[in-house]
């Protein structure tokens, strides 16, 4: 997926925030069938002692149980309770649960199997739909990565989704053009499986509106014509699981991530200091805030540093759809919440331009949104009148 088209003005790159990222050294092919059975796993794979896996992160972080079903009972009470929970969770961590989706379960199901069945398949045929770099969409293994050390103990697939048939992202037709004919019905199931989160995603705008006192209808209108991403993650079972790590520390820099893990632990937040689980729950869908909807929100919603651990017994997937703004909105909190005690936490921007900022001059963190703000006041003050 090109999504990031637009180029940044090199000109006014600040390298003490803006590191370049790409590297010389070839990193190992992540053969899932081989490396999973191995005893010791290459250097690369192995974590610095600070970002290591905490033995003690099986705590459970206690995340709120937002019922989209009562909320659409028209009961003004249960819609108070449910917006007073979003915003504690927000302002806290910004991860919550989701029930009462409305997801079909058989649709849920087809694509945790989908998955399944495509990860199972040979390296070579997986690499069909290699991502390149530079581009966020396709398959993707420490072979194709950015990076030549602490690699994911992960493969993911990627492919860009939007409901907006003319701006692209017709999953069905990329994952047909990627793989060949035989993978239709893979791609009708993605297809299917993104109209479901966009419209889930729209849902939680609302609330999410109503919990920050701008009205259901802001967010939702604003994300409307979203051009989002979809992400299977696959971690294949890893004999030294506490060496490594599935997915690395980060914070999403799009606006809003709807996971549905299968049932195997693994996701983990960092809340009050302490890296703590979220377990699986068939039923619900994980929810956190991004880097672009804490903006959206003049900060009063976090954006929450997690990772994913891997184990030595089974593999673990995790469907993740990442909602991210149309292309040209410009993303800038509502007046309502700017004021003299709120003042302007980040500038004007657009989706895009932050994307590319995490694919290509910065390995996306907690600080992402601090050192993209830098940067761009930087480059506009730079720039010739
Ligand atoms: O697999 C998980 O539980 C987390 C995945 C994740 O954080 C990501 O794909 O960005």
């Amino acid at each position: 997926m090109v999504m990031g088209t637009r180029s940044l003005p090199k000109t006014v790159v600040d390298m003490s925030i803006a590191k370049p990222i790409e590297t010389k050294a070839t990193p190992p092919v992540f053969n899932a069938a081989v490396l999973s059975r191995e005893d010791y796993i290459p250097e690369q794979f192995v974590w610095p002692e600070h970002e290591k896996p905490t033995p003690d992160a099986h705590e459970e972080l206690s995340v709120p149980l937002i019922d989209l079903g009562g909320l659409r009972s028209g009961d003004p009470a249960a819609a108070a309770a449910v917006t007073r929970s979003v915003a504690g969770a927000c302002e806290r961590h910004g991860f919550f649960h989701v029930v009462n989706h409305r997801i079909d379960a058989e649709l849920l199901a087809e694509a945790h199997r989908a998955a399944e069945a495509f990860f199972a398949m040979p390296l070579a045929a997986k690499q069909l739909a290699r991502r390149k770099p530079g581009e966020s969409c396709g398959y993707a293994s420490s072979f194709t990565g950015r990076f030549a050390s602490k690699l994911p103990w992960k493969e993911t697939l990627s492919f860009r989704f939007s409901p907006s048939p003319l701006a692209g992202g017709v999953v069905r037709d990329y994952i047909v053009d990627a793989l060949g004919e035989d993978f239709r019905h893979l791609g009708e199931v993605y297809q299917r499986y993104c109209e479901a989160m966009s419209r889930l995603s729209l849902e939680i705008m609302e609330v999410l509106g109503l919990s920050l006192g701008v009205g259901e209808a802001h967010f939702r209108d604003f994300f409307e014509g979203n051009d989002s991403i979809m992400r299977l993650n696959y971690y294949p079972p890893c004999r030294q699981p506490e060496l490594t790590l599935g997915t690395g520390p980060h914070c999403d820099p799009t606006s809003l991530t709807i996971l549905h893990q299968d049932d195997v632990r693994g996701l983990q937040v960092l809340a009050d200091g302490r890296w703590r689980t979220i377990s699986p729950k068939p039923d619900a869908f994980v929810v956190n805030i991004g880097d672009t909807f804490m903006a959206l929100s003049n900060g009063r919603y976090k954006s929450c540093l997690h990772r994913a651990v891997v184990n030595r017994e089974v593999p673990r997937k995790s469907l993740a759809f990442f909602l991210c703004p149309a292309t040209d909105r410009v993303v800038r909190p509502p007046g309502a919440l700017v004021d003299a005690d709120h003042p302007r936490a980040y500038p004007d921007f657009t989706w895009p331009t932050l994307l590319e900022f995490t694919q290509k001059h910065y390995r996306a963190d907690m600080k992402t949104l601090d050192a993209f703000t830098s940067w761009i006041r930087r480059a506009e003050a730079t720039a010739p009148q």
